[in-house]
């Protein structure tokens, strides 16, 4: 195509009008589900059609899903990978198609040039903020923490543990005791953590649970509660997320301390699609978001009240 066909073929395809397919991982947490909800509205705002499918925390179902999106010939796929490895047959039969692929919030160990970008957060940047947040609440009082991981192979769990590990390293004082997979749920949260305090005499050796996300982290709170401890008192409560119901914990006194990510991934993401099919635009390859700390100096009502409104 000359440049001018280009240009009428990409304007013409600007993100209104467009139809884009949306592999989610599932509703396994309060954050998961707020990325849907804004996700919608962010296709909404623009215009754009988008074919939603939920894979239930499957691999296999998030395949055949992109499948097919590619059968129906969309414009775009956004992919949110369960896990980081097993992508490259099926994105390589969207780059056949010359189907633009974005990855929301999770990584995959995969060529770059098997997606236009990836919007995620600085997962292990994360992990490490949670670190020096108990590092500098406990200085040098020994500390045996237990860790509810996300889910096993997914970037967001390696990353956090990797930058938490970091955080703490320097520190002798601090040690990881204990560390499970909750896969990123209040359930399984709640159930690794109950099996954490038997092994750890009822609680009492554990000075802090360190959870790779909210929800599993108020599962444990009701471990924690049900063994007759204090949740942000006996036991220190710190995760990630910032979904309302930390904030609810956090004003309890039950919780601690929590690094916000933003469910709003979708948004840079159409964003990048806009600007690449309008004018063949290649966007960063790895957009990233902000994250923050919020502890309990930081209105966590009002912060519960803004983030009901958001999407949870
Ligand atoms: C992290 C994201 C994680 C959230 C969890 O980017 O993939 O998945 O922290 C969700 O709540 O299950």
């Amino acid at each position: 195509l000359g440049a001018s066909m280009i240009a009428i073929c990409c304007t013409a395809a600007s993100a209104a009008g467009l139809t884009v397919g949306f592999s989610q991982i599932g509703s396994e947490s309060g954050w998961r589900a707020a990325e849907t909800s804004v996700t919608k509205q962010e296709a909404e705002k623009r215009g754009i059609t988008l074919k939603f499918a939920d894979a239930q925390q499957k691999q296999e179902n998030q395949i055949k899903a992109i499948r097919g999106f590619i059968a129906q010939g969309v414009n775009a796929i956004l992919v949110a990978p369960v896990v980081a490895t097993g992508w490259e047959q099926v994105l390589g039969e969207a780059k056949d198609a010359k189907i633009p692929v974005i990855l929301l919030d999770r990584g995959i160990d995969a060529s770059k040039d098997l997606y236009l970008t990836s919007v995620a957060s600085d997962q292990v940047k994360e992990g490490s903020v949670a670190g020096d947040w108990l590092v500098k609440t406990v200085g040098d009082k020994p500390c045996r923490v237990v860790e509810l991981q996300g889910t096993v192979g997914s970037t967001p769990a390696i990353n956090r543990k990797k930058g938490f590990e970091e955080a703490i390293a320097g520190h002798k004082n601090i040690s990881i005791a204990r560390s499970q997979t909750g896969d990123f749920t209040r359930s399984k949260g709640k159930e690794v953590m109950e099996g954490f305090l038997k092994a750890e005499n009822g609680g009492k050796n554990i000075c802090a649970m360190y959870a790779h996300n909210d929800d599993m982290a108020v599962g444990a709170i009701q471990a924690i509660k049900d063994a007759g401890l204090k949740p942000g008192k006996d036991i220190l409560v710190v995760s990630i997320d910032a979904v309302p119901d930390i904030f609810q914990a956090m004003a309890a006194g039950e919780a601690n301390a929590t690094v916000e990510l933003t469910p709003n991934m979708a948004g840079p993401a159409f964003d990048a699609l806009d600007a690449y099919l309008k004018s063949g635009k290649q966007p960063e390859k790895f957009i990233i978001t902000q994250s923050k700390l919020y502890t309990p100096a930081d209105d966590p009502k009002g912060e519960y009240e803004r983030r009901k409104g958001l999407g949870y």
